[in-house]
């Protein structure tokens, strides 16, 4: 296998032929036949010899005719990845006729199985696995679509845009034509081939005509759509509300199959959905999962007009659409939900996943400058950090001139292919704020530290504050620049009065500093020196470095009145103090964390932000602040401070794990019950298994499976005998079945023979990528102890390699855990070192070998 070239992003070049019109006459069978007609027409400013270069990745042509005439065999190529015709008129027809085999298609993108149904995949280049074509975001077409196939197995025929025309055919064949009124770029094309229900819903829009919404779902799970119907309302109702957008065609339908890549897709009218982020009951789906169900709906909702009717020039742009719409469901879904919850989940998960990305062998700019493989582009950075980017620009001009902007960008760009600059300018001009200092943030990689610095005058009665930033070399980029930070800040005096920050050129508001240089320093006069707490709301992505003691985080966290976010980091900067000092055998930062926690609990505000202010951080994040690591010292002061936890809080703990049903009937106490009852159960307390055994056969999701994880803490008999009762409720609902398996693969307990009777297991299936990362991703992120040993290493490479062959896009997904290996002291480092450089020389695609070639580089 020869790996594909290095795209760079300074090779852009337009398109030196357009294509007008696309007709797609699609005979769905096992062997599908694809015949396309394109219109194609040659730029004002393409020499007429150039040759037309289509892109057709793996595709064999049954035949090839321009304006209806056999093309000579002589006269075109077509090579593994391209279909090239040498002299072209200046505009004609093309037809070409393909056969695709949708079962074959273990890759998952193109037109590939999924259950029993067929669909498509085409984001980034799926679309020239099914027929020739300039496969490239900035060309856009008007498609229509015929489908055509047997009316017993398929019964449900679905493309983008309207349904023009349906009908039976003889042989009990039938037939359905689909036109989209909306020129687009190919990566937007989807159709859906299956017997599938139909859960159908009218909109009221705000322009007073109906939408109709339809959810497509295997047969027998139609009562699982009502959460995502409703999240789609709320969906279309907030674009409405906030940015004035409102849907632009008369169908929306969303399709959930088991087999998916990632969470879903954006196709024009014709969403494409992991069935885990569409099907929800309370018995089957937890809170979380209800909560992630509205958010990638909203989003791929939101896409339609962020992605769909502007979309990206080339791919280096994809935070134009991603990180944009990711801001845009994550503001929806803080208006749907706790704002202050929603926001401290935002910024524990960019702490878990983003940052040590950014800090890792794969940092990369927002916007990439080269690439092998586009698809290991999605990424944290590009949708994470890309959405705070985004939000930063929100908090520099407001809310108003946001919107406005926003709505500036989609008008001045409708139905085009735009860049990241464009954004930025549609923004300044509607703000009249220059905001192409912030074109820095898409193109530096890596996390700037801002450290703040305290120093009291007290002979001048003067708190002298000093911000500083740096930001460390990533790979490519050995000297870094500073960016423009919109840092938060407010003081306080030792009652807790607000102290206003003194004038100063980088004061935009009464708590906003702009922060573009290497320092700045603020003098506030008072008379007492003020405690400072700062990037309320996480106002920018950047890594805090303050100079803190361990009391004043105490003081922080639990004062009632400061922003939730401030209070939450102050209690995850003890956490992390806490670590660091145990496995150092210090416990004196432990005494401080305890402290602060039982304070909290002992005045604890709503339900929902308790139960994430006595949250430990996520390892990951723990994992992140510390080098050298000694996996087993981590975990290990990971129990100890665990447990210390779990004692200090006993008292709250065991009233909120005991809560009754009706007291549990909100998400927000569930989440604290199912909080208590883990402490409980790291503590051994006897009431853990009667409760968890109750909840793991009750009527709801968000309990039994809390209960599952606090009893899988310690094993022991009522452990194996839940998940066993567990098994025998869930073994034929999958999307049940993957928490079983990833409880199992995480649980501390579990050895690596244990993950691979895992793989072994008769319910494993490697064709679906939820059942393989609920094994392989909980593994490597729960398990920390199996994981780094040598058998750990090579178990998770064995299966990678063998996911490779069959689906490299997720192989590539999964592969991260095994590429910090610098991070780890001796003898870890080597051995995964060593792990990764032999799986390299088993590897097939190139998605795969870009990731470990970054670690091994
Ligand atoms: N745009 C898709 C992701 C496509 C990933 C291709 N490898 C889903 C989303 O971000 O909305
Ligand atoms: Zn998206």
């Amino acid at each position: 296998m020869t790996a594909s070239p290095l795209h760079r992003r300074a090779d852009y070049h337009a398109p030196a032929y357009r294509i007008d019109r696309v007709h797609l006459d699609v005979n769905v069978d096992t062997t599908t036949r694809v015949h396309a007609r394109l219109t194609v027409v040659r730029d004002a400013a393409t020499a007429s010899d150039t040759p037309l270069v289509l892109d057709a990745r793996g595709l064999t042509l049954d035949r090839i005719q321009i304006n209806g005439e056999a093309v000579a065999p002589e006269a075109y190529r077509l090579s593994d990845s391209t279909l090239t015709l040498n002299r072209v008129p200046a505009q004609f027809t093309l037809d070409t006729v393909c056969t695709l085999q949708p079962e074959a298609n273990s890759a998952l993108e193109g037109f590939y199985q999924s259950g029993p149904m067929y669909c498509t995949q085409c984001e980034a280049h799926g679309f020239s696995r099914i027929t020739p074509y300039l496969d490239r975001p900035d060309v856009l077409a008007r498609f229509s679509v015929r489908l055509e196939a047997d009316a017993t197995r398929f019964p449900v025929l679905l493309a983008n845009g309207n349904r023009v025309d349906a009908g039976a055919l003889e042989g009990g064949r039938h037939y359905a034509v689909w036109d989209d009124p909306y020129a687009k770029p190919c990566y937007l094309f989807a159709m859906v081939a299956g017997d599938l229900a139909c859960v159908a819903d009218t909109f009221a829009a705000a322009d007073g005509r109906p939408r109709r919404l339809e959810f497509y779902v295997d047969p027998g799970n139609e009562g699982l759509v009502e959460h995502a119907m409703q999240s789609l309302k709320d969906a279309m109702r907030w674009d409405e509300d906030t940015f004035g957008l409102v849907y632009d065609l008369d169908l929306y339908m969303v399709v959930a199959a088991r087999a998916f890549n990632m969470g879903a897709m954006e196709n024009k009218g014709l969403n494409i959905f992991n069935a885990a982020y569409v099907l929800a009951s309370p018995e089957t789906a937890t809170d979380d999962s209800y909560h992630a169900i509205s958010a990638v709906i909203a989003h791929e909702y939101f896409h339609n007009y962020t992605g769909n009717r502007v979309t990206c020039r080339d791919w280096f742009q994809l935070s134009l659409k991603e990180g944009l719409t990711v801001f845009r469901d994550q503001r929806f879904s803080e208006d749907h939900h706790d704002a202050d919850c929603e926001r401290i989940d935002q910024v524990r998960n960019l702490r878990a996943m983003q940052f040590p990305e950014d800090a890792g062998p794969t940092a990369h700019p927002v916007r990439p400058d080269a690439y092998q493989e586009v698809n290991n582009f999605y990424t944290a950075t590009v949708y994470e950090k890309g959405a705070e980017i985004v939000r930063m620009l929100h908090t520099r001009i407001g809310p108003a001139a946001f919107r406005e902007g926003l709505r500036r960008y989609l008008h001045e760009h409708d139905g085009t292919a735009a860049t990241l600059e464009d954004f930025i300018a549609a923004l300044s001009a509607e703000s009249e704020v220059d905001l192409s200092p912030f074109l820095a943030w898409y193109a530096q990689a890596g996390t700037p530290r801002v450290r703040l610095r305290r120093h009291w005058d007290a002979a001048r009665g003067v708190l002298q504050l000093t911000l500083q930033q740096h930001t460390a070399p990533t790979p490519g980029q050995p000297q870094k620049q500073p960016l423009p930070i919109p840092f938060r800040l407010r003081l306080h005096d030792a009652g807790g009065r607000a102290v206003p920050l003194p004038e100063h050129p980088a004061r935009l508001a009464d708590d906003l500093l702009w922060f573009d240089g290497e320092t700045l320093t603020l003098e506030v006069p008072h008379h007492v020196p003020a405690l400072p707490t700062c990037l309320q709301g996480f106002s920018a992505p950047v890594r805090l470095d303050a100079d803190y003691s361990d009391h004043e985080l105490r003081r922080i966290a639990t004062r009632d009145e400061e922003d939730a976010f401030v209070r939450w980091d102050a209690l995850q900067t003890l956490q992390a103090r806490a670590h660091a000092g145990l496995m150092r055998d210090d416990r004196a930062p432990l005494t401080h964390l305890l402290q602060a926690l039982q304070n909290v609990a002992a005045q604890p505000p709503s339900p929902a932000l308790t139960a994430r202010l006595l949250a430990m951080p996520p390892a990951a994040v723990l994992w992140d602040g510390c080098d050298a690591i000694n996996p087993t010292a981590f975990v290990t002061a990971l129990d100890q401070q665990h447990h210390a936890i779990a004692e200090a809080l006993l008292g709250p703990c065991s009233v909120w794990a005991a809560w009754a049903p009706h007291q549990l009937s909100r998400w927000g106490e569930r989440a604290l019950g199912n909080l208590a009852l883990s402490y409980l159960a790291r503590l051994g307390t006897p009431v853990v298994a009667r409760l968890a055994s109750e909840r793991v056969q009750g009527p709801n999701m968000t309990l039994a499976a809390g209960a599952l994880q606090a009893l899988c803490r310690d094993g022991g008999a009522a452990c194996e005998a839940a998940l066993s009762l567990f098994y025998s409720r869930w073994c034929e609902q999958p999307l049940v079945l993957d928490r079983w398996f990833a409880l199992q693969a995480g649980r501390r307990q579990a050895t690596v023979a244990d993950v691979q009777q895992l793989l072994a297991h008769e319910q494993f299936d490697w064709g679906n990528p939820n059942r393989v990362r609920a094994v392989l991703g909980a593994f490597a992120r729960d398990n920390l102890a199996a994981f780094h040993t040598a058998e750990g290493y090579a178990c998770y490479a064995e299966a990678l390699a063998r996911l490779d062959a069959r689906n490299p896009q997720t192989a590539a997904r999964l592969s991260r855990p095994l590429l910090g290996f610098r991070r780890l002291a001796e003898p870890w480092q080597t051995l995964q070192r060593d792990t990764v450089a032999s799986l390299r020389g088993r590897v097939v695609s190139t998605d795969l070998m870009e990731m470990l070639d970054a670690a091994l580089a």
